[in-house]
């Protein structure tokens, strides 16, 4: 399917995170693709928080979304990490185009959605509105029981599919051609290691695959430009990845 360079997309998302907006970014800048990260806009021009709730308020959406990040390109605002990355694979050329791959790839993003979602439950798991520091003895019983079940359990079921693939002529989670879930496992990875550096180094032995693609990722002339640029974000303590070593302690 032919990239639509021309075509805007305009993304949704909360300002100072790199978040769950995120996976969206690596996806647009990857494929090279013209888009307007909205809310980091200054808000004379319709951007800042007050342009993204304007926008996901907005009575003549057909569907509200519920929360961001979404994308609006023409007259489609789609939500949902996953379903936002299901429909830009296909149109960017970053997910092969045969119906089982596109399921396989959504299934793939579907379990990263979950995982990320325990990631951000370690330092919160008693409500997103309290302060870290309001449930931090909760996320200290957590962490370790995240750190020694939950990492294992996906990273080494995301690894195996690698090495399945590999096994059948294909490096990537689709084959031998970069997709989306690529770009997405990388910035897993970098999360992982930026707030929890100690037990991502002890698990590094079993994770060979994931950690290649990783910087094979990072590698990418599109990627390597955005990363290096002002557009990208660094992890910060208000996103889904932080940097608490008290969690990181087992
Ligand atoms: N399943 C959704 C989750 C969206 C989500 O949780 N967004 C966060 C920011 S990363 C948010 O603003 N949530 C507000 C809320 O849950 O009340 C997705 O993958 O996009």
């Amino acid at each position: 399917m032919a990239e639509t360079k021309t075509e805007a997309y305009e993304l949704y998302y909360w300002p100072n995170i790199p978040g769950r907006g995120e996976f969206v970014r690596l996806t647009l800048e990857d494929a090279g693709a013209s888009y307007v990260d909205v809310a980091r806009l200054p808000e004379a021009q319709g951007g800042g928080v007050k342009g993204l709730l304007a926008m996901m308020r907005n009575e003549s959406l057909a569907l509200e979304p519920f929360a961001p990040p979404f994308l609006k390109t023409g007259d489609l605002v789609i939500a949902q990490t996953a379903n936002i990355l299901h429909f830009l694979g296909a149109r960017l050329g970053l997910c092969p185009e045969d119906e089982p791959s596109r399921l396989r790839a959504h299934q793939l993003q579907l379990t990263i959605a979950d995982f990320i979602g325990e990631v951000h439950d370690v330092h919160h798991p008693m409500a997103s509105s309290l302060y870290y520091e309001d449930q931090k003895n909760e996320a200290m019983r957590r962490a370790p029981l995240f750190i020694g079940e939950r990492i294992p359990k996906y990273l080494g079921y995301f690894e195996r599919v690698l090495q399945r693939n590999e096994a059948r002529g294909g490096a990537h989670f689709l084959g031998a051609k970069i997709c989306y879930v690529d770009l997405s496992m990388f910035q897993v990875v970098a999360g992982l290691s930026y707030a929890f550096p100690r037990a991502m180094a002890r698990f590094a032995g079993k994770i060979p695959r994931l950690l290649a693609l990783h910087d094979e990722v990072a590698a990418r002339p599109r990627l390597a430009a955005y990363l290096a640029s002002p557009r990208h974000l660094s992890f910060n303590q208000q996103g889904l990845f932080r940097d608490y070593p008290e969690l990181d302690n087992t």
